[in-house]
């Protein structure tokens, strides 16, 4: 499956992005804690890499936490100020973080008698928690939230603390989406539109790749008994498995599609990390593409 989607917006988004640069202090990249490796935007990577940062786990309740934990390993090993958060319950765990990254430039300005107000981005792909992130620092629904991408449209200030700031971002993805793997993973994620997209198909294929990570949890939120379909047979077992039959007594699969991808979205196979950290980005293809 192509998906070639870089909206307009975006384009504008990111040149937005790029001329706030100069008065950021530190950049708060956010990814999804399911999608490590593909929901890192390698885009915006480039764009702040003069910049102090540091990487947030979002989501990490939906996803495995010994999974999540190879993972900071892997980052810290890099030398990347990094850490898994519940945006709902850990929020501000972010800002030891955050203080670590800008200690230099708070301490240079000390030297200059300055107290320094720390002024910090969040950036990352859409649909991640940034906005989240920011209400939760800030106590208020301050700035909009939705579970769907494009809810933020433009960069906004927010005051934490006295001494911090933080900007809100447009979600960003990258112009050529050309990996496929990574374009389909992000759109279990809910980070690319489902209108630009091929449900049926996507719907088949998070199937394949949830069989390939988490077999049980498949087997019994949809009931499938034989594992080894592949393609729309597996929409047709969820059908049979869960009882999704129209009048008549077909399948009704755009129901199946539906509820394949809206309870994975919502963690109700349980805590699914869909990338440990030895995989390639394209180099393990758990699916047919013409499935
Ligand atoms: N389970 C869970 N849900 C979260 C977490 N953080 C955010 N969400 C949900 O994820 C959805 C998207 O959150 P937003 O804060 O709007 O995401 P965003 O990155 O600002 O999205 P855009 O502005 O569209 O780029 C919302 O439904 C949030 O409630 C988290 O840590 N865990
Ligand atoms: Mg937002």
């Amino acid at each position: 499956m192509e998906i070639n989607w870089y909206p307009g917006h975006m384009a504008r988004a990111k040149r937005m992005l790029a001329e706030q640069l100069s008065r950021v202090d530190v950049v708060i990249e956010l990814c999804d804690a399911r999608l490590p490796l593909s929901s890192r935007n390698p885009d915006l990577m480039k764009l702040t890499e003069r910049k102090e940062r540091v990487l947030l786990l979002g989501k990490s309740d939906l996803a495995d936490s010994a999974v999540t934990a190879k993972w900071l390993k892997v980052f810290r090993a890099q030398g990347i100020a990094c850490m898994a958060l519940d945006m709902n319950k850990q929020a501000k765990a972010a800002l030891s973080l955050i203080d670590g990254a800008a200690k230099e430039a708070v301490e240079r300005a000390r030297q200059r008698g300055i107290k320094k107000t720390v002024r910090a981005l969040v950036a990352g792909v859409p649909n991640v928690g940034k906005s989240t992130l920011i209400n939760r620092l800030h106590g208020g629904n301050i700035a909009k939230v939705g579970d769907m991408p494009g809810v933020t449209k433009s960069n906004q200030w927010v005051k934490i603390t006295p001494y911090l700031e933080l900007m809100d971002t447009p979600g960003l993805l990258w112009p050529r989406l050309d990996d496929p793997l990574a374009a389909r993973r992000l759109a279990y994620i809910s980070a690319i539109r489902d209108e630009v997209l091929d449900t049926a198909h996507l719907s088949v294929q998070l199937l394949t790749d949830l069989i390939a990570v988490a077999p049980n949890a498949v087997q019994e939120r949809f009931k499938i008994k034989d594992l080894s379909l592949r393609g729309p047979e597996l929409l047709d077992a969820v059908c049979q498995g869960r009882g999704f039959l129209m009048k008549g007594g077909a399948f009704d699969t755009d129901r199946a599609c539906k509820v394949v991808l809206d309870e994975f979205r919502g963690g109700k196979l349980g805590r699914i990390t869909l990338e440990a950290p030895q995989d390639g980005r394209a180099s393990e293809e758990t699916y047919d593409e013409q499935a």
